[in-house]
């Protein structure tokens, strides 16, 4: 099968979590992407947390996957000259350093475009161009608080709290490949390259893009009625954290199964689907609540709401939180149980769907990762093992015309 990003060449020049995730889509959809590392030590995630010695760590694994490794040090004029040579005959650069590592590195957008005018520069910053911000190097937590996930999440009487998805990292990546994506579309008519940036700032703000209608709500009216501080709390003249509050006009919450006294995750997510009254008072046993005025509509319902979810957990008591779905499915009521990594990782769907996989690798044996979460009709995106560092360093270099005593003589300067 052709698969579409065939003869698509990308330079990755990421590391960490942000860039790494975003040129792995883009390998599974059939680009050819050749990670750039810095020889003997390469990404640094290769050797965080490492679980066995020696070998890559799943940080690195699972966020490289169907990539070749090209050790070069490009601060070197011999390495400068390689990716010179590379940039030259590559459709795309990714990369997400620090603010102006690759302009001190000599490889400013206006140099790469000289080189190239039809390559498509592609960067991820902590916060865009111009920002008074655009100085600082930026993190998963970081871009979290700058990007208002943070103030929006947790509980009232708690701290701003960092949610465990990787918001600021994988998500930023996932909207660079759409910008890359959308370059390469643009060039095929303009027959021009062009930069194309995104700040994890922006891509957490996107996502939290209901919380900035809250806030104008807020502004507008004074309170915010799917929020659990309505209607007996206070409000400021902020968006407040609302707990496990559902975020548009369907009030739900995590409510407690059969063992939650022992097990952590012994949990459901109800929602309370405004024109799925009927059918919850059903399967709840409460037919009596379907034309109460107390109960019949979601205003009526509001000011009680977290006593009809104590209503509902008692009815959860003697039901696991799987036990707990297959009932209300049958009544149409989205819900889910709370699912554990483990839960996941051996979830026999997402096994035959390809959203979870085991990937042989040379050192590690079979590891675990997510493979592609889109799927499509024509084709099958199969991942392959993260590459180890440099073991396609010969492979490219020859490409480039490079000899086998040239690529000796390389390794002696330790430029690649
Ligand atoms: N050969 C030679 N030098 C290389 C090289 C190579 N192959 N690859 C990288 N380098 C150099 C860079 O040129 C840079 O050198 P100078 O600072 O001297 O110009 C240096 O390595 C460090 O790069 P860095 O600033 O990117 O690395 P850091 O560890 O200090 O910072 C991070 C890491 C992630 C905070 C920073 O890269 C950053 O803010 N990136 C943008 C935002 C981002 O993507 N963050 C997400 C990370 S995922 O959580």
């Amino acid at each position: 099968m052709t698969k579409p990003l065939e003869g698509i060449k990308i330079i990755d020049f990421t590391h960490v979590q942000a860039g790494p995730a975003c040129t792995q889509l883009l390998a599974w959809f059939g680009a050819d992407v050749i990670k750039v590392e810095r020889p003997g030590s390469g990404d640094v995630t290769r050797n965080q947390l490492r679980d066995i010695p020696d070998a890559d760590a799943l940080y690195f694994t699972m966020l490289n996957s169907n990539k070749k490794s090209l050790t070069l040090d490009t601060k070197k004029p011999e390495g400068k000259e390689i990716l010179e040579k590379l940039v030259r005959e590559s459709d795309v650069l990714v990369e997400n350093f620090g603010p102006g590592a690759l302009d001190r590195m000599g490889f400013s957008w206006e140099r790469l475009n000289e080189l190239n005018p039809k390559m498509i520069v592609a960067s991820v910053k902590g916060f865009s161009d111009g920002h008074h911000y655009d100085d600082l190097k930026v993190y998963e937590n970081v871009a979290q608080c700058a990007g208002g996930a943070a103030s929006t999440t947790g509980f009232w009487d708690g701290p701003p709290t960092i949610s465990a998805a990787a918001l600021g990292d994988s998500n930023t990546g996932m909207h660079l490949a759409i910008g890359i994506l959308t370059a390469l579309l643009g060039r095929d008519k303009s027959g021009k390259g062009q930069k194309v940036a995104v700040s994890m700032q922006d891509s957490v703000l996107n996502l939290c893009r209901v919380k900035l209608r809250d806030q104008q709500r807020l502004e507008r009216v004074g309170y915010l009625e799917e929020y659990p501080q309505y209607p007996h709390g206070e409000f400021s003249d902020v968006v407040p954290r609302g707990g496990n509050a559902g975020g548009g006009g369907q009030p739900g919450w995590v409510l407690k199964c059969k063992g939650w006294e022992t097990d952590p995750n012994a949990y459901i997510y109800f929602t309370i689907q405004g024109h799925a009254w009927a059918p919850i008072c059903h399967a709840l046993g409460k037919p009596e609540w379907i034309d109460d005025p107390a109960y019949k509509t979601p205003e009526a319902r509001q000011p009680h709401i977290f006593e009809i979810f104590k209503t509902i957990e008692a009815w959860l008591s003697d039901k696991t939180k799987f036990e707990a779905v297959d009932i209300l499915r049958k009544f149409d009521i989205p819900c889910a149980p709370v699912l554990t990594m483990k839960e996941l990782a051996n979830d026999p769907s997402l096994r035959a769907s390809g959203t979870i996989v085991e990937v042989p690798h040379k050192k590690r044996g079979t590891y675990l990762t997510v493979g592609s979460p889109i799927k499509f009709s024509d084709l099958q995106p199969e991942v392959t093992a993260s590459p180890l560092l440099g073991e396609h360093t010969e492979e490219v270099l020859a490409g480039l015309g490079y000899s086998q005593q040239d690529i000796f003589n390389l390794r002696e300067i330790k430029a690649v």
